[in-house]
């Protein structure tokens, strides 16, 4: 089957530089500017919330470590992923079932597979703790007890989301209907809907 050119576009990340973390997301973005799909499987996570962000660069050669701070091209402050404020690598927490298994997916408005938002060849990074999406920050300016502030100083540029439990990698893909996706996870063969062409970069 022939299929049209349209400027879809494919990534995908392995989550590795970790003993117990492993983990696969999936990218699709439909067209230049649409929002991109992510769909994420990662295991061997303590159950609960966890910190789940694009870093700036794709470099993981002393682990998660090199990785950076989260991928900010627009100068913004640490947020949620619905906030204005934010940068393009937040992506907010995913959270792992008493299994230790988060099997989700987001829909990002921010993040592309090209273009100056493009996490292509920058590092997924997933936490040990949860992201406080900025909010960590006291109401109180000004307080005495430390029991009383409930915020870190760190919130507002990583969200208090501690140590990088896994990283990888965002590479190109070749493009992988959900379908296939939904299917390899009860282990039946796959059966491919339409060949395999890489998107036209
Ligand atoms: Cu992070
Ligand atoms: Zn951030």
């Amino acid at each position: 089957m022939q299929m049209q050119h349209n400027a879809k576009r494919t990534a995908v990340c392995v989550l590795g530089n970790s003993q117990q973390v492993k983990g696969t997301i999936r990218f699709v973005q439909e067209a230049d500017g649409a929002p991109t799909k992510i769909s994420v499987q990662i295991n061997g996570l303590a159950p609960g919330k966890h910190g789940f962000h694009v870093h700036q660069f794709g470099d993981n050669t002393n682990g998660c470590v090199s990785a950076g701070g989260h991928f900010n091209p627009h100068n913004k402050n640490h947020g949620g992923p619905e906030d204005d404020d934010r940068h393009v690598g937040d992506l907010g927490n995913v959270i792992a079932g008493s299994d230790g298994v988060v099997n989700t997916e987001i829909v990002d408005r921010l993040v592309s597979l090209a273009g100056p938002n493009s996490i292509i060849g920058r590092t997924i990074v997933v936490h040990a703790d949860p992201d406080d999406l900025g909010r960590g920050i006291p109401i109180i300016p000004v307080c005495l007890l430390t029991c009383c502030t409930g915020g870190f100083d760190d919130s507002r540029t990583t969200g208090h989301a501690g140590a990088r439990l896994a990283c990888g990698v965002v590479g190109i893909s070749q493009y992988v209907p959900f379908l296939c996706i939904v299917v390899s996870l009860t282990n039946l063969p796959c059966f491919r809907l339409e060949e395999q062409k890489p998107a036209k970069l």
